[in-house]
C-alpha cells in the first residue's frame, strides 16, 4: 500500500477512482408524469391491466432489450452486393440483435396492440406508452416499427381490400414467425419535401392487372423490410405520364419474392448517416418490380398522408422519448458526479439547467398524449368534428416542435455528463446523433409548418376554431386556482394575439403567411403544450411539481408570431432583406 500510495500510476496502477456510471432503472416505474397521465385519463380497469403490462415491459427493458440495442448501434448493417461466386445478392446482412428486435417487437405486440383495440380508443394510447418506453432502446427498430403501423393504417383506411388482408395480418401480427415490417418509398433524387415533382419512378400496366415499376429511390430506410408502400406514375396505353400530384398514384410492392429473391430491385448502396446507423437506409433501383395499385390513380399522396400521420405520430414518440431518457440518465448521473465538495445535483445551477430540460420534456410528452388520444378516439369512431380537426391540424405542430426540442435536450443532456457524454463508448452521443434525424425525415420543420397551413387552408379555417375552442376548454379548470392563474391568463392572452395575428393575416398580401409559416406552427405549440400542461396541473391528484412545471412553461414567448409581426419580419420587403442578408 505504501507503494502504491507514493506512486499511484505506476505501471499496471491508473489511479483508485473510477466515476460511478448511470444507470437504467425500469423507465415506466421512474416516469411520475407518465404514471399521473395513466391514472388521470384511463378507465380503473384497462389502468390496471396496462400498469402491469408496462411495468413488465420495464424491466424487460432494462434486463434485455436495452442491450441489444446497443448492439444494434455496435454492429451496423452492411450491404454484401456479390456472394462468393460473384453472383449479384445485393443482401443486407444485420446484426442479431437487430433480427431479435423484430421477435420482440412480435411479441410485445408494439404494433398489434393498436389494431387488436381491446381497450377500444384506449389500445392506442397504450401501445404509443409502450413504444415511448422502447424508443430509446430500440436500436432504431422503432423507425420499420413506424413504417410498419403507417403501411397497416394505410390498409385499413383503404377499406382492407382483399388483396392486402394477408400483409395486413403480417403486419399486427404478434406471432414473431410471421410478424411483417414495411418500408415507406417516397423520396427520390429530386425531392423528398416536393414529391410531387420529384416522382419519376414510372408503373407500366400488365396484362393481369398488376403493374411493373421503373425508378430510383433515393432514401429507403429498413430496407430489409418485408414489403413497402411507394408512389409512382402510371404510364397510359400511349406511354404518357400526368406530372405533378395528380399523376401520382401508391403501390403495394413486396420486397423479396417466395424463394427469397428480390423482386426485381437492385440495392445500390447504403447511405453513410450521421446517425441512425444502426438502421439500413439504402438507395435503390426498381427495374421492374411487381406492384399493385392501391390507390385510385392521381390519389397516391392523400392517400399516404394516412401512413404520414402515422409516422410523424412515431417520430414524436421518438423525440418525447429520447429527452426523458437524457434527462433520466442525467438525474442518475447527478445523483453519482461529485464535484466542488457536493455532487451535481445538490450545485442549484445544475438543477435549474435539468428543470428547464425537464419542462420542455413534458410539454413534449403531454402534447404526445393528447395526439395518441385523439388518434384512438378517430380509430374507433368517437371522434367529434372538432377531434377530426384537431388531430389533422396537431399531427404536423406536434412532430416538427417535439423534434426540434429533442435536439436541444439531446445537446444539453450530453453537457450533463461534462466530458463524459461525448464519449462514444458511454452510448451517449448517439441519443444526440439520432436525434438530428428527427427534424428531416417524415418532412422537415418547415414543410410541416406549410402543411399547417395547407390544414387551415383546405378547412377553410375550421382546424383553428377547433385548436381556439379545445385550448380555452383547457383552461377552463385553472382560472379558479390561485397558484395557475397567471400561467392561464398569460396563455389566454397568447390566444388572444394568435387570433389577432390569424385576423390580420387574412388581409395581407401573398407571402406574408408563407413567411409567417414557422412562427405560427411555433405559436400553436407552444400554447397548446401551455394548456395542456396548465390542465394537468389542475387535477386534483396533481403534485407541486405538476403545477411549478405549468408556471415555468408560460413564462416563455408563447406567441412568437405575434411578436415577429409586430416586429416587421413578415412584410413585403423582408423576404429580399432575408435574402440579401443571407448571401451578402
Ligand atoms: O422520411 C421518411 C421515412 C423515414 C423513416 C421512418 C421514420 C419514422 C419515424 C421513426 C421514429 C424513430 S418517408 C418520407 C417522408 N416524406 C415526407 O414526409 C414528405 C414531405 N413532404 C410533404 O409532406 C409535402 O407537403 C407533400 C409531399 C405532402 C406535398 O405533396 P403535394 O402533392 O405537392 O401536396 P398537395 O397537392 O397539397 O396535396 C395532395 C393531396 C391533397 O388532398 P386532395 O387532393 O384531396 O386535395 C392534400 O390535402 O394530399 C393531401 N395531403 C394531406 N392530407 C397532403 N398532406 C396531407 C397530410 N399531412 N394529411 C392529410
Ligand atoms: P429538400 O426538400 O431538398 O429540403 C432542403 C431544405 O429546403 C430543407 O431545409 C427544407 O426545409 C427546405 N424546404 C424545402 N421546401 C421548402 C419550402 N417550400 N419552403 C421552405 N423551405 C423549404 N425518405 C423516404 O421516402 N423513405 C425513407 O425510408 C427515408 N429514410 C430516410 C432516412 C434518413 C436517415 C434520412 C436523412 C432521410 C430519409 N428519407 C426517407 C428522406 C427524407 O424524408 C427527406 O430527406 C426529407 O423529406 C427532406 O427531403 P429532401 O432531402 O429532398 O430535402
Amino acid at each position: 500500500l505504501l507503494e502504491e500510495l507514493k506512486m499511484p500510476f505506476s505501471h499496471a496502477l491508473i489511479g483508485s477512482f473510477f466515476q460511478d456510471q448511470p444507470r437504467l432503472g425500469n423507465q415506466f416505474l421512474e416516469d411520475s408524469l407518465l404514471q399521473g397521465y395513466l391514472k388521470r385519463h384511463l378507465p380503473p380497469v384497462v389502468l390496471e391491466e396496462a400498469s402491469q403490462d408496462l411495468e413488465r415491459f420495464g424491466r424487460r427493458l432494462v434486463d434485455e432489450i436495452d442491450s441489444l440495442g446497443r448492439e444494434c448501434e455496435l454492429n451496423p448493417p452492411h450491404l454484401q452486393h456479390y456472394d462468393a461466386w460473384g453472383r449479384r445478392v445485393d443482401h443486407i446482412v444485420t446484426c442479431p440483435a437487430w433480427q431479435k428486435m423484430k421477435v420482440v417487437s412480435a411479441e410485445e405486440g408494439l404494433v398489434a396492440e393498436a389494431y387488436e383495440r381491446k381497450y377500444s380508443s384506449w389500445s392506442r394510447l397504450i401501445q404509443i406508452v409502450k413504444l415511448y418506453l422502447y424508443s430509446p432502446s430500440s436500436g432504431l427498430f422503432s423507425c420499420p416499427l413506424a413504417m410498419t403501423d403507417g403501411a397497416a393504417k394505410v390498409i385499413e383506411s383503404l377499406g382492407m381490400p382483399d388483396a392486402l388482408q394477408d400483409a395486413f395480418g403480417h403486419l399486427t401480427s404478434r406471432d414473431p414467425k410471421t410478424f411483417w415490417t414495411s418500408g415507406q418509398w417516397m423520396t427520390e433524387r429530386k425531392g423528398g419535401s416536393d414529391v410531387a415533382h420529384g416522382t419519376e419512378t414510372v408503373a407500366h400496366a400488365e396484362a393481369d392487372g398488376t403493374y411493373k415499376l421503373y425508378g430510383y429511390k433515393w432514401f429507403t430506410s429498413a430496407t430489409d423490410s418485408d414489403m413497402t408502400l411507394t408512389l409512382g406514375r402510371v404510364v397510359d396505353a400511349q406511354g404518357n405520364i400526368m406530372p405533378s400530384t395528380k399523376g401520382l398514384s401508391l403501390f403495394y410492392l413486396e420486397v423479396r419474392d417466395a424463394q427469397g429473391q428480390l423482386n426485381g430491385i437492385q440495392i445500390q448502396r447504403l447511405k453513410d448517416k450521421l446517425g441512425t446507423r444502426q438502421l439500413p437506409t439504402a438507395e435503390l433501383l426498381l427495374d421492374g418490380v411487381k406492384a399493385l395499385r392501391i390507390s385510385p390513380e392521381g390519389r397516391g399522396v392523400s392517400s399516404i398522408s394516412n401512413m404520414l400521420t402515422i409516422t410523424r405520430i412515431h417520430n414524436t414518440i421518438a423525440a418525447a422519448a429520447c429527452m426523458r431518457r437524457m434527462i433520466n440518465l442525467a438525474r442518475e448521473y447527478a445523483s453519482k458526479r461529485f464535484v466542488f465538495g457536493r455532487l451535481i445535483k445538490d450545485h442549484p445551477l445544475h438543477m435549474q439547467t435539468m428543470a428547464r430540460m425537464e419542462v420542455q420534456a413534458r410539454g413534449a410528452f403531454l402534447f404526445l398524449m393528447e395526439v395518441a388520444r385523439l388518434l384512438g378516439l378517430e380509430e374507433t369512431n368517437m371522434t367529434t368534428e372538432q377531434d377530426e380537426h384537431l388531430l389533422r391540424l396537431l399531427t404536423p405542430i406536434v412532430k416538427l416542435y417535439t423534434g426540434k426540442q429533442a435536439i436541444a435536450i439531446a445537446s444539453e443532456g450530453l453537457e450533463c455528463f461534462g466530458g463524459q457524454g461525448y464519449m462514444e463508448d458511454t452510448g451517449l452521443p448517439a441519443l444526440l446523433r439520432d436525434a438530428q434525424v428527427l427534424t428531416i425525415w417524415e418532412g422537415t420543420t418547415n414543410v410541416l409548418s406549410l402543411d399547417v397551413l395547407r390544414s387551415v387552408v383546405k378547412s377553410q379555417g375550421r382546424v383553428l376554431s377547433a385548436f381556439f375552442t379545445s385550448a380555452q376548454e383547457k383552461l377552463e379548470a385553472s382560472s379558479n386556482i390561485p397558484s395557475l392563474s397567471q400561467s392561464t391568463s398569460r396563455l389566454l392572452q397568447a390566444l388572444q394575439n394568435l387570433k389577432d395575428f390569424t385576423r390580420k393575416a387574412g388581409m395581407r398580401e401573398s407571402g406574408f403567411l408563407e413567411l409567417a409559416a414557422r412562427d405560427f406552427a411555433y405559436s400553436l405549440a407552444r400554447i397548446y403544450m401551455g394548456c395542456l400542461l396548465v390542465d394537468h396541473a389542475a387535477w386534483t391528484e396533481a403534485t407541486e411539481s405538476d403545477v411549478y412545471c405549468a408556471q415555468r412553461w408560460s413564462e416563455q414567448d408563447l406567441c412568437p408570431v405575434f411578436t415577429a409581426e409586430a416586429a416587421g419580419c413578415y412584410n413585403a420587403d423582408a423576404a429580399s432583406m432575408d435574402t440579401r442578408l443571407v448571401y451578402e
